[in-house]
Formats: C-alpha cells, sequence, structure tokens
C-alpha cells in the first residue's frame, strides 16, 4: 500500500516538474508573449520582454461600481533626468506629477524612459480582484516605451504613482492621480506638495503651553513695572 502512495506520489511529483519545464521553455522561446500563469506570479496579467514591461494592463474590466466607462484619456509620460531641473532636492523626473481624471474612466499611459537606467510607472490602490496586489504597472528600459491601460472605480481617492526602482521615488519619481475631487495631496509631490512632513516631536498643545507662559511673562513683567513705579 504504502509502496503504492509513493509511487503515485513520485509520478506526480515529476509530472509538476516536467510542466513547470516545459511552460519555462515555452516562455524562454517565445519573449514578449503575454504569460498569465507564470510560476510565482500566477495572478498577473504581465507582459514582458528585453525592453520593459506591462502589468494587469485592463482594457474592459469593469470595476464593481462602475455601470459604464464616463470616458478616455490618453496621457503621454516621459521619465527622465532633464525633468528633475526645476524641482530642487531631484534626481529623476516624470513630464507630469498629477493626472487628474473622471470616476469610471478608462486611462492609457503611454510611458516613455528618456534615460539609461531603467524606470517604472506604477499605480497602487486600485481594486485588487481587478488588479493583483492592486497595481498596475509600466517599465520601460532606457530609451524604449511602453503603453497599458487600466480603469478607475466611482470613489474620489487620490493614489500613488511613482518609479519602483530602488531611490527613483525619493529622489523625485512620485506622482498622483486623483479620480473625481481626489482625497487630498500625498506628500513630496514634485511641484505639488512640500518635500517633508513635519515630525510631532512637540508635546500636544503646545500652542497652549507657549500662549499660557507668554501670558504668564506679561504678567509678571507688568506686576515687575508696577512695583518699581511705585516703591
Ligand atoms: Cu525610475
Amino acid at each position: 500500500m504504502l509502496a503504492v502512495v509513493l509511487v503515485i506520489a513520485m509520478a506526480n511529483s515529476s509530472e509538476a516538474v516536467l510542466a513547470e519545464t516545459t511552460r519555462q521553455t515555452e516562455q524562454k522561446s517565445t519573449p514578449g508573449k503575454v504569460h498569465s500563469q507564470h510560476a510565482g506570479h500566477k495572478h498577473h496579467n504581465m507582459i514582458l520582454d528585453s525592453s520593459g514591461m506591462v502589468m494587469n494592463s485592463n482594457h474592459e474590466k469593469l470595476p464593481q461600481d462602475c455601470a459604464r466607462i464616463s470616458r478616455d484619456y490618453e496621457i503621454t509620460v516621459y521619465a527622465g533626468i532633464e525633468f528633475a531641473t526645476d524641482y530642487p532636492g531631484t534626481v529623476f523626473g516624470m513630464s507630469e506629477h498629477e493626472y487628474l481624471v473622471e470616476p469610471c474612466s478608462r486611462i492609457t499611459i503611454t510611458f516613455t524612459n528618456k534615460d539609461e537606467v531603467r524606470h517604472q510607472w506604477m499605480i497602487h490602490g486600485l481594486p485588487r480582484y481587478l488588479y493583483p496586489g492592486g497595481m498596475f504597472h509600466l517599465e520601460a528600459t532606457g530609451g524604449h516605451t511602453r503603453t497599458g491601460t487600466f480603469i478607475v472605480p466611482s470613489d474620489d481617492k487620490t493614489y500613488l504613482v511613482h518609479c519602483d526602482m530602488a531611490q527613483h521615488m525619493e529622489k523625485g519619481m512620485k506622482a498622483q492621480l486623483k479620480v473625481g475631487r481626489g482625497s487630498g495631496d500625498l506628500w513630496s509631490i514634485p511641484g505639488i506638495s512640500s518635500g517633508f512632513k513635519q515630525d510631532s516631536y512637540l508635546p500636544k498643545k503646545s500652542w497652549l503651553y507657549l500662549l499660557l507662559s507668554s501670558m504668564a511673562g506679561i504678567v509678571l513683567a507688568t506686576l515687575f513695572m508696577s512695583r518699581k513705579g511705585n516703591p
């Protein structure tokens, strides 16, 4: 009995290995093909080749809260060091750091990388039932262009857009996409919001303590002056 189970288990595992090897061979031999069954990226819809990547592109699946597509946008974005010159402290930049779109709209991004290093245009916080990890993602190697499409839900929300290469967001590749009225500005968006968050090291209501101590100072000074005037 045990031997039979072992034989079946071995047969299954060798089948699995064979299937995986075949899949890998297929992927190697057909660069650029859509491989939604990629091992480890089972649920990603990904097109990948040597000059870039398009992940989770969605041209037709509507978010649950949208009855139809309200509007189509075609947005061209350039990435590169030349777009950082207007913003002190940055190294990389994008030609647009803010995108304003209508609820339930369909957005096609054409992303051109004008640098030699790789850059990405990645948006977070999309509905996970449509976009694995809540993410839509374009990546272009130096001098290349990638195009992809996604559809946003109906709620007013501000989405983070960035390049996820190490230190690129910190060095200027940060943007925001506002659906409808948005949900406020993100911090450190070049040309939009300030570059740092204030750390709250002061005690709460410190303005109150400051006011009270100033008033106490004035009272003491007044008392002191009036005593001096009337010995
Ligand atoms: Cu980058």
